[in-house]
């Protein structure tokens, strides 16, 4: 019995060995196919990558498209847009002409302009007639040819005390930069030595050339200088800095005309933009500010600040109707990245976007 039993157990063993062995020569053989399948995959995907960098890109730009969509409503117009939301809180279809009208004023459109734009508009209002009529009104303001720029592009910032000029400048060079543009900054603020300083830390951190002087020096000197190396290096944008002045300040505004006449020396038709950095938080009063700069030197387009902290979105309207000048970008923040370019288009429909339930009608 017992001897049966062990022969048994000896025969039992062998096939096990065996079937071990096989099971082993089985997984070398299913890996090696796993490992063929998986370079084959991998020589298809190689030869797809471009098409996919291709996907990605078109997946990117249609993200960045519709970020800079939300990015503009959702962070230069949020007080705005709250203002309006307690006008009218739901959204709707048609909506009342005193409604539209009180909204505006709310968000602080001066009211001959609101006046002007529902002129003859019916007691109840479609998204379509209220959008034609507000996009009108950026309408005056002269487009912009920007594609066929001089080399180097001078542009010159100024404005009053703080409405933000120094920063902006900051982002408009670092704007530049991730398009492929180079860029110098010139230190026209010789008027603080604080401003001095206050850019020249932005042109190290955005890392930047940067031209400047001491304090109380000749700022239409700088300006000169800043050109003539932009030249000299080929460099494509020139961003001077001035510093900021009031309207009815005679001796600071006689320097600004000098800057302006001295950059012309430096360049042919330089400064190509003059513009004027208007703090969106003033509303309506930052007009007659800048009505005051275009007489005195001729401002070619806007930039208004601080959007992010206002309820005053409103005025955008105003402000570029009555200069009839173009709005380029808005601030939404202190930050390289907190500028937003600015198209009447985009802020009408964000604006729309709040009220009516309907995109298209
Ligand atoms: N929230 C917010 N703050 C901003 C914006 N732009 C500028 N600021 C802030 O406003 C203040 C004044 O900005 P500056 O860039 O120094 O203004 P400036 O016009 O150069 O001022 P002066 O040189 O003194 O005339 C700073 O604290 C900035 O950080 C913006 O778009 N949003
Ligand atoms: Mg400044």
């Amino acid at each position: 019995m017992f001897s049966f039993f062990k022969k048994k157990k000896v025969e039992k063993e062998e096939p096990k060995e065996e079937l071990v062995v096989e099971q082993e020569v089985k997984e070398i053989v299913q890996e090696d196919i796993k490992e063929t399948i998986i370079e084959e995959a991998i020589v298809e995907k190689i030869e797809e990558v471009p098409q996919l960098i291709e996907v990605e890109k078109e997946i990117v730009k249609e993200v960045e498209t519709k970020e800079e969509k939300k990015g503009f409503f959702s962070r230069a117009l949020e007080k705005t847009f709250g203002t309006i939301k307690t006008v009218i809180p739901t959204k709707k279809e048609k909506i009342a002409f005193d409604d539209i009208e009180e909204m505006l004023i709310e968000a602080d459109m001066e009211y001959e302009i609101i006046e002007k734009a529902m002129d003859g508009l019916p007691e109840e209002i479609t998204r379509k007639q209220l959008r034609h009529r507000l996009v009108m009104l950026f309408e005056h303001a002269p487009k912009v040819d920007l594609d066929n720029l001089p080399k180097p592009f001078v542009r010159l910032i100024i404005g009053v005390n703080g409405a933000g000029k120094t920063t902006t400048i900051a982002k408009l060079a670092h704007r530049s930069k991730k398009e492929g543009k180079s860029v110098i900054l010139g230190a026209g603020d010789t008027f603080r030595a604080a401003a001095i300083e206050q850019l020249s830390i932005w042109a190290d951190k955005l890392d930047v050339p940067i031209i400047k002087t001491k304090q109380g020096h000749d700022s239409s000197a700088v300006a000169y200088d800043t050109i003539s190396s932009a030249i000299a290096r080929d460099i494509d944008n020139v961003i001077i800095d001035t510093a900021g002045r009031l309207q009815t300040q005679k001796n600071l505004n006689n320097e600004l005309i000098k800057i302006v006449k001295v950059c012309g020396k430096a360049q042919e038709n330089a400064p190509h933009q003059k513009l004027m950095i208007l703090d969106g938080t003033q509303g309506n009063t930052a007009i007659a500010q800048a009505k005051a700069f275009n007489e005195m030197v001729g401002i070619d387009g806007i930039i208004v600040t601080k959007l992010d902290g206002t309820a005053k979105g409103g005025a955008l309207f105003s402000i570029s109707n009555q200069l009839e000048l173009p709005i380029f970008f808005v601030g939404v923040g202190e930050q390289k990245d907190d500028l937003i370019e600015f198209s009447p288009d985009k802020f009408v429909d964000s604006l729309l976007d709040e009220i009516y339930i309907d995109e298209e009608n």
